[in-house]
């Protein structure tokens, strides 16, 4: 463990092992510049459209936030690739997920309270090799993530499908470690790792946390392959959205 000083506050950057805990840390200069450049267009473009009583507005923001050429660029850019690819092993990386706005709060999106306890593999059902990769825009000093070390030797643990993901049953996460890391660091960890948001209780009302995640499957895996490459994502096109609009546009 070492510990960095950075800004005000003071963060302990714990190296973990993919191999044996199931993630793996990187605070990369350059990622961390792109990550930087990305949230001051999230604070002046996006955040600064927010509205206070219109939580489905800002849900919206963020998924156009997810799309904007700057966030792509970030998870594509060509530094990050290297790092699924020599880091995790992944050695014909595939975007099976779209990117995820993680975004914590005290509720102005209806949703800001995060994900329990969850494994991610089952809501994909890709490749037996890919990757998670989450990066974060802020500190992670107030609301964060957690996960269980190591869970993700485990496979598919017992627990039930829901709307929001794979919940794990509540034995499999006594033993949670909070994650700490600066902005801009990118967290590469195991489909199979049993994670969840951390909500800080003692977070200022205001205080929240933006981070995003995608997936680099592996097209070279063979288990992948025999299942003909499936995916659970799917793109589907929302036909009625237009019609049910009251502003419908001419054209
Ligand atoms: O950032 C969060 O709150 C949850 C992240 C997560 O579950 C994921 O990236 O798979
Ligand atoms: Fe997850």
């Amino acid at each position: 463990m070492f510990i960095i000083s950075l800004k005000w506050v003071e963060v302990h950057v714990i190296s973990y092992d993919l191999k044996n805990d199931g993630l793996f840390v990187i605070t990369d200069a350059e990622i961390c510049d792109r990550a930087f450049f990305l949230r001051s267009k999230l604070e002046t473009v996006y955040l600064s459209k927010f509205s206070d009583s219109n939580p489905t507005l800002n849900r919206n923001l963020l998924r156009r936030f997810t799309q904007d050429p700057l966030c792509l660029q970030l998870f594509f850019s060509s530094k990050l690739i290297s790092y699924v690819r020599t880091v995790a092993n992944v050695f014909e990386p595939n975007q099976t997920s779209p990117i995820v706005s993680h975004f914590t709060s005290h509720d102005v999106t209806g949703q800001g309270h995060g994900l329990g306890f969850h494994q991610d593999w089952p809501s994909m059902g890709t490749s037996d090799t890919g990757i998670v990769c989450w990066i974060t825009l802020y500190d992670t000093d107030r609301h964060t993530i957690q996960f269980v070390p190591g869970s993700h030797k485990k496979g598919v643990l017992p627990g039930k499908q829901t709307e929001t993901g794979y919940l794990v049953e509540p034995t499999h996460y006594t033993d949670a470690h909070v994650l700490r890391v600066p902005a801009g660091s990118v967290v590469l960890f195991s489909p199979w790792l049993v994670h969840a948001t951390y909500v800080d209780p003692k977070a200022e009302e205001g205080a929240f946390k933006l981070a995003l995640s995608t997936r680099y499957d592996d097209l070279e895996c063979a288990a992948w392959q025999k299942r003909g490459y499936e995916s659970a994502y799917s793109t589907t096109v929302d036909r009625q959205l237009w019609s049910a609009s009251p502003e419908k546009t001419s054209s």
